[in-house]
Order: structure tokens, then C-alpha cells, then sequence
């Protein structure tokens, strides 16, 4: 590890990321097995597809994330009386449990459908926002742990055609996203707490076994009824893959996969999937990924490159907290701002991954407010600095303490978070660098920056550094990017006699 990287604090504007270098997957390092154990239900993709539909996925930077459902109606509160403390998040709004949740909960719960009718849900509306917000991709949940589907499943009756509002939930998202040039992928819950046939620990008794015999086909059927009615989707996000029981099934898993994938070309399914035979989850007991894309970065991110592993890979944000479903009260938790993710959107693409930002819509299909402030304003934002987002890659140049790079080829992009007080933006070279900056501008105008050479000589130093001078007029309360042209340096960095201590 790069001594530059072994700090466990990351500045980034104020925002400190306190990381925890451990050897679990998400707070550190991958940890390579230190023997290779035979596996034959591993991997079925290689880890780095080069196909039109990864290299598109690789190109999305942002992405939108919906969570929609039953859940809304409530909005983390009953009657007056906030679920908050008594469910783990929103959407879990069902699980409430404790001394606050209202008698006959889950009874309750289980017959909101009935009053499911969304007055103000316009599909081309959401869709028209996120195009505006610069997404490129969306995931949008057809059906979360309570098993309700937004789409009029033949294989449950648990389903939008039950409910006053009768509609294809999804047929209409599906189509507005399409029909915008956004991609969507399609979130869907393996668990689900309300069917008789699921359950969390391993079926061992016949009876267990053929009641989940029977979930795992029902599983199956309604994916390939999503596939089947919408064939336009470019992915298939899963969730709700950690219990026992889903992990015991990894032949059926391992065959359901290659089935999905048979029928679908070009799907793109993420690391949550399935595990293999020893039960390893996201990457296989010798340490290779499951699936095209890592997806373990849930309201959480990478403390550096490295982690990465060169594997594909998104983080799935929310604005408050937690919480992916609507939440009538946002108040006394803090909720992320534009500044806080447009942050997570330049490190996340300066380390190859995409960003995505989960809406909860309310019951009746409207964002909040403050979703709408964030999407117009990450849009403005993303389209004045459009490069940087969706052409950038992760940079081999030093990190800087001013903010994060991307690169094409020979086109730095310095997203600024931290604006140094002299105005002067220090960029250090490695002096093996065959291409320095030799010129710069501000991406969102264009306006031209003075770049000077400053060869300090600092004894022993790998580095030279490069200069560009922001203009004291220039003032912004935003990130914002330098672009900076690379090529062969006007000369080379002198050669200076060791100092003699
Ligand atoms: O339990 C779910 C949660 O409700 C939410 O859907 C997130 C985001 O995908 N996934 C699980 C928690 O990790």
C-alpha cells in the first residue's frame, strides 16, 4: 500500500471519512485466500466484460435509484406516531415492532393495497428529472421484502392488479426511462417476509424443503416473467440474498443465473446475487467476483483505489441516513446535500465506479422537495461539468488534497473540493511522468488558468509540481473542475546535487 494511502483519515472538504483498514471486503483491502480451493459454483462471467452493455455500465457515472411501494403509504409513521426507532428503515416500515407500533401492525400493513391508488405517479415526470439530474441509469424496485410487486405477477396475488390504482407500475417506469435514454435495471427482493413458503434458515424437515422448493420456483417464475414483459431492461438488481436459506440453494442459484443470463443477453447482474458452494458471498472462496459488478458499496464507499480491485463497481446512497422509502419526517436526522454527493459522484468516478442516488417517493408518487432541489442542482452541476463525470476514469496521477481526479487520455480533470487560500492549485508530477500540465481552464466556462512549473527540488522528492493559478474573481460556493491539458514537459526537472547531512 502506497505510504500517500496508508492514512486512516481521508479529507475531503471538511468531510471527514474515518477509515477503518480491516480485511472484511467493505473496510479495506480485498483479502486474497491464502490457498485456492476448487469451486464449481463460481463466478459464470468473466470479472471484466468488454461488452457494449459493461462498457455502457462503465460510462453511466450517475444513477437513480427509486425505492417505491406499500411502504410510502405510511412514510416511516402511523396516525401521528413515528415508526422511527421501531423499524430499521422505512421500507422495513412492516417489521415495526416495540412499545410504538400500533396494535395489529402487520394486519394493518398487509391491507394497505387496498387503499394503493397514486394520484400524482407520472413515470415521464420521474424520468424527465433524472434525465435532467444527468442519471444515465436507474433501479427501480418491483418488489421489496414485503413481497408486494408493482407489476401484475401471474405467480402472486399480492400485486398492483389488487389495488384501486390496477395499473403496470413498472411497465411505465420501464418505458418513460427507456424512452429517455436512461437505462434501467430492475431491483426485486429474493426474501419476503409475508410468503408461507419463505424462509431465513435452511429448509431441513421435507416439509421445509418442499415449501422452499416451491419458493425458489415461484423465485424463478417471476423473474422470467420480468424479463419476458420487459425486455428492454439492461440489469437485474437483487437484494434480500443474505439468509441461510437463499445461501443454501447455490446449485439453483448457480443454474438460475445462467438461465437469466441465457435468456437475456448482455444482462447485467451485480455481486448480491448468489454465493458459492462454501457460502462466500459477492466473490467466490478464491476471491473472484460473483457477478459483472461489485455491489457491496451500499451507503458506503471505497477508502481508496485500491480496494477496488479492478473490479466494476457502483455505490448505492441515500439522502437521509437510511432509509430508502418515502419518510414523511426528515427532521432531526441530518440528510445529505448536493455538495455531499456531487463529493461522493467525483470520488466514486475517480475510482471507476458509479453513483447512484436513491429517491423515496411518497405515496401518492411525488419526490419531496428537497429531492427536487438536489436533482435540479446535481444536474446543473453534472452538466457544466459534464467530462469529468462521464468520460473520466480513475487518474495514475498523486491524489490531491484540493479534490479528486479523473483522466481521458490526455485530459486531467480536477474536481476542486477543498480551494487552496492562496489560489494556487499544486498539482505534483511523479518526475517519470512523461506528460506534465501545460495548460488548464475552468471546465464550466472555460476561462483560461495560468500554469506554472514549480520545480521546488526538495531533496529526494519523486515529484516536480505544476501550478495553476485560480483568479481571485473567480468565486464559487460549489466543487468545481480544472481541466488540464497534459503533454511533454517545456523541460525537464534539473538534476540537484544529494543533500549532505
Ligand atoms: O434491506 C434492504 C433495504 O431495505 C434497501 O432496499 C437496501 C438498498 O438496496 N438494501 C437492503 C439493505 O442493505
Amino acid at each position: 500500500m502506497k505510504s500517500s494511502r496508508k492514512a486512516g483519515v481521508l479529507l475531503f472538504s471538511g468531510m471527514m471519512i474515518f477509515t477503518v483498514f480491516a480485511n472484511a471486503q467493505w473496510t479495506g483491502p480485498k483479502k486474497k485466500p491464502d490457498s485456492l480451493r476448487t469451486i464449481q459454483y463460481g463466478p459464470i462471467t468473466s470479472a471484466h466484460r468488454t461488452d457494449a452493455a459493461m462498457q455502457a455500465f462503465r460510462s453511466y457515472g450517475l444513477g437513480q435509484f427509486i425505492h417505491w411501494g406499500l411502504y410510502a403509504i405510511p412514510g416511516n409513521e402511523w396516525k401521528g406516531v413515528s415508526a422511527r426507532g421501531g423499524a430499521a428503515a422505512s421500507e422495513w416500515i412492516r417489521s415495526w415492532g416495540g412499545p410504538t407500533a400500533p396494535k395489529d401492525w402487520k394486519h394493518i400493513y398487509d391491507n394497505l393495497y387496498r387503499q394503493f391508488n397514486p394520484k400524482d405517479f407520472d413515470a415521464k415526470r420521474w424520468a424527465k428529472q433524472a434525465k435532467e439530474m444527468g442519471a444515465r441509469y436507474m433501479i427501480f424496485t418491483t418488489k421489496h421484502h414485503d413481497g408486494f410487486a408493482l407489476w401484475p405477477t401471474k405467480y402472486s396475488d399480492y400485486n398492483i392488479a389488487a389495488t384501486p390504482y390496477k395499473k403496470d407500475i413498472v411497465k411505465q417506469v420501464v418505458d418513460a426511462y427507456t424512452a429517455e435514454g436512461i437505462d434501467v435495471y430492475l431491483y426485486f427482493s429474493v426474501l419476503e417476509w409475508n410468503n408461507p413458503n419463505y424462509m431465513s434458515g435452511t429448509p431441513k424437515t421435507p416439509e421445509e424443503k418442499k415449501r422452499f422448493d416451491q419458493f425458489l420456483q415461484y423465485t424463478r417464475n417471476q423473474l422470467l416473467e420480468l424479463l419476458d414483459n420487459y425486455p428492454q431492461i439492461k440489469g437485474l438488481w437483487f437484494d434480500g440474498t443474505w439468509d441461510a436459506s437463499w445461501k443454501s440453494a447455490y446449485v439453483f442459484t448457480y443454474q438460475l443465473e445462467k438461465e437469466l443470463r441465457d435468456k437475456h443477453p448482455g444482462l447485467i447482474i451485480g455481486s448480491r446475487f448468489r454465493n458459492d458452494e462454501f457460502g462466500a458471498r459477492h466473490f467466490d472462496s478464491n476471491g473472484r467476483l460473483l457477478g459483472d459488478y461489485e455491489q457491496g458499496w451500499e451507503r458506503k464507499m471505497p477508502g481508496d483505489f485500491d480496494w477496488i480491485d479492478g473490479n466494476d463497481w457502483d455505490c448505492v446512497m441515500t439522502i437521509p441516513p437510511n432509509g430508502w422509502g418515502y419518510m414523511k419526517d426528515w427532521s432531526g436526522i441530518y440528510t445529505k446535500t448536493t455538495d455531499d454527493l456531487l463529493e461522493m459522484l467525483m470520488r466514486s468516478r475517480s475510482m471507476n465506479g458509479n453513483f447512484v442516488i436513491n429517491f423515496g417517493p411518497d405515496g401518492n408518487g411525488r419526490m419531496r422537495p428537497e429531492e427536487n432541489r438536489i436533482a435540479a442542482e446535481t444536474g446543473a452541476w453534472i452538466r457544466s461539468n459534464a467530462p469529468a463525470v462521464y468520460e473520466g476514469r480513475h487518474s495514475d496521477f498523486p491524489l490531491s488534497g484540493y479534490g479528486c481526479f479523473t483522466q481521458k487520455d490526455s485530459m486531467l480533470y480536477l474536481t476542486v473540493l477543498n480551494r487552496p487560500v492562496n489560489n494556487i492549485v499544486r498539482i505534483a508530477v511523479p518526475k517519470s511522468f512523461k506528460q506534465v500540465p501545460v495548460a488548464a481552464a475552468l471546465l464550466q466556462n472555460g476561462g483560461r488558468l495560468e500554469v506554472k512549473h514549480s520545480d521546488m527540488g526538495l531533496d529526494l522528492d519523486k515529484n516536480t509540481y505544476y501550478d495553476i493559478l485560480l483568479p481571485v474573481a473567480f468565486r464559487t460556493t460549489r466543487a468545481f473542475v480544472i481541466s488540464i491539458q497534459l503533454g511533454a514537459p517545456a523541460k525537464k526537472s534539473g538534476k540537484l546535487m544529494d543533500a549532505k547531512m
